[in-house]
């Protein structure tokens, strides 16, 4: 008999086949598994989620065998840990294999709103060009960019912006030692010294909305802002606010609250470049977490601690 494992989301058909060799696998994300998932949850020993999904302390109580919650991503955010380790459940996740991947994201994000790619792409297939003017975008070089946490994948990005002569500043809740780029002494203060905002610091309690109307205001109406860490760490409403008074110049969106059913105030905000949650989106990197997520769970079936356990 193979142990059952609940799968919450999708994850790429390579990985699925895999955990459907080893597991019975009941898929929380299939309407018509329901009945069987109901049946079965009193044996699923194992858990595989993404990063920006989770699973609830609810569905943690329903599941009595639970040994393991393999996150499919790096963030924790949606993963009560110490209601978990109370429990004897192991929480993993995927940390490494993604970094370079999100940090291009935001590089995308960046260029394609300083470059007004998306814009320009509409203009093309509109038939408008050679027909109305089109505005032009602004360099990176010599801008000042912000990090507002420097973790991995905010060290990343902002190696690659110094290839763009891009001028490196950062605000971090602990000090950072390994680094020679200025620290700023709070968010407002990082957005002001700011040109273009990137936001990636990892999502808890302290960090909510911690991108508030202050911080817009402070980046200016020729400040862009890029969000590749999690709608919660931005106040919406003071972004739509500020993207649609021009308190801000723009932005570079990948992450938003309540994915995938975002604010339709989204879709029409100014000079603002959206992507559906697609950081560590690649085929490669899909399958580097991947095998971690199965390392993972064979480990905790395996009587063995899961290697990238967090909790
Ligand atoms: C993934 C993420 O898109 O790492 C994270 O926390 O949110 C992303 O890498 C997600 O985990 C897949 O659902």
């Amino acid at each position: 008999m193979k142990p059952d494992i609940l799968l919450v989301e999708k994850m790429m058909p390579y990985v699925e086949e895999r955990l459907d060799a080893d597991y019975t696998v009941h898929r929380m994300y299939d309407p018509e598994a329901k009945a069987a998932l109901e049946a079965a949850l009193p044996n699923i020993r194992a858990v595989a989620t993404g990063g920006g999904t989770g699973l609830s302390n609810e569905w943690i109580e329903k599941l009595p065998l639970l040994g393991v919650i393999a996150i499919n991503g790096v963030g924790t955010d949606k993963v009560d840990l110490p209601f978990a380790r109370a429990r004897n459940i192991d929480v993993t996740t995927t940390p490494g294999v993604l970094t370079d991947d999100v940090a291009d994201m935001g590089i995308a994000l960046m260029l394609g709103s300083l470059r007004h790619i998306a814009k320009g792409d509409a203009f093309v297939r509109a038939g408008q060009w050679g027909k109305e003017g089109f505005p032009l975008g602004n360099s990176p070089k010599g801008k000042r960019l912000g990090i507002l946490g420097l973790g991995q994948i905010g060290k990343a990005f902002g190696r690659r912006a110094e290839v763009f002569g891009m001028d490196i500043r950062f605000w971090n809740r602990s000090p950072v030692k390994d680094t020679s780029w200025k620290a700023c002494a709070s968010p407002v203060a990082l957005a002001e010294d700011s040109d273009v905002l990137c936001v990636i610091v990892a999502a808890n309690a302290e960090t909510q909305n911690i991108v508030d109307a202050d911080v817009l205001k402070a980046l200016g109406p020729k400040g862009i802002l890029i969000n590749i860490a999690r709608g919660s760490v931005v106040d919406e409403d003071a972004l739509l606010a500020a993207l649609n008074d021009g308190t801000i110049g723009g932005a570079g969106i990948d992450v938003y609250l309540n994915e995938p059913r975002i604010r339709e105030d989204f879709f029409t905000a100014p000079n603002t470049v959206l992507a559906p949650h697609q950081g560590s989106a690649t085929v490669e990197t899909r399958v580097a977490m991947g095998e971690l997520v199965l390392a993972n769970i064979a480990a905790h079936f395996a009587g063995e601690k899961p290697p990238t356990t967090v909790n």
